[in-house]
């Protein structure tokens, strides 16, 4: 297994829309499990497959106190949403150091694939309502610092693009 490279906001590829995944074979298979690596690493407690540059409609989700939990979203549609709203205070593996307060429904009924292609439908509320409706702002090319005020977007921006500039020169150096 590996773990991949996450992409960092605000790298263009994050806005790259997903498209359906129609073939279920061991390179599938591979992608979820180094998904999953990559996940429990950083650590999180979910990832999109556009953060890692692969822009297939594909979502993996732990949020088990003991990472043992693995649930896999392949082709994900949310067919129902509360009227109920929640805010929660978000953060994003391709925005690190960063969390603001973001609404959303408080629960949602998600269909989905599985990994082996099976179709099922899961209703959540909580940390798991908000994290499937995160991720699968991943797959649109969404992410989370959208839902902020321009003037935080901008700092955040600024912040991201400064911390990546002296990465690359730590890099350079070595
Ligand atoms: O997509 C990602 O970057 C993974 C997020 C998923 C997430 C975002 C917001 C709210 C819940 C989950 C990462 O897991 S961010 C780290 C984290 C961990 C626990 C709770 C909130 C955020
Ligand atoms: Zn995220």
């Amino acid at each position: 297994m590996s773990i991949l490279n996450i992409l960092r906001y605000p790298d263009p590829r994050l806005h790259k829309v997903a498209k359906p995944v129609t073939v279920f074979d061991d390179r599938l298979k591979q992608l979820i499990a180094d998904m999953a690596e990559t996940m429990y690493a950083a650590p999180g407690v979910g990832l999109a497959a556009s953060q890692i540059d692969v822009h297939e409609q594909l979502v993996v989700i732990d949020i088990s106190e003991t990472n043992d939990q693995l649930q896999v979203f392949i082709n994900p549609e949310i067919i129902w949403a509360s009227e109920e709203k929640k805010v929660y205070d978000e953060g994003c593996l391709s925005v690190p150091g960063i969390y603001d307060g973001v609404e959303r429904p408080a629960e949602v009924k998600v269909k989905a694939l599985d990994a082996q292609g099976q179709s099922f439908e899961l209703q959540a509320d909580g940390l798991l309502a908000v994290c499937i409706q995160h991720e699968m702002d991943h797959l649109k090319g969404k992410v989370f610092v959208e839902y902020l005020s321009p003037l935080k977007r901008n700092r955040i921006k600024t912040k991201m693009l400064k911390e990546e500039r002296e990465e690359q020169r730590h890099r350079n150096k070595r």
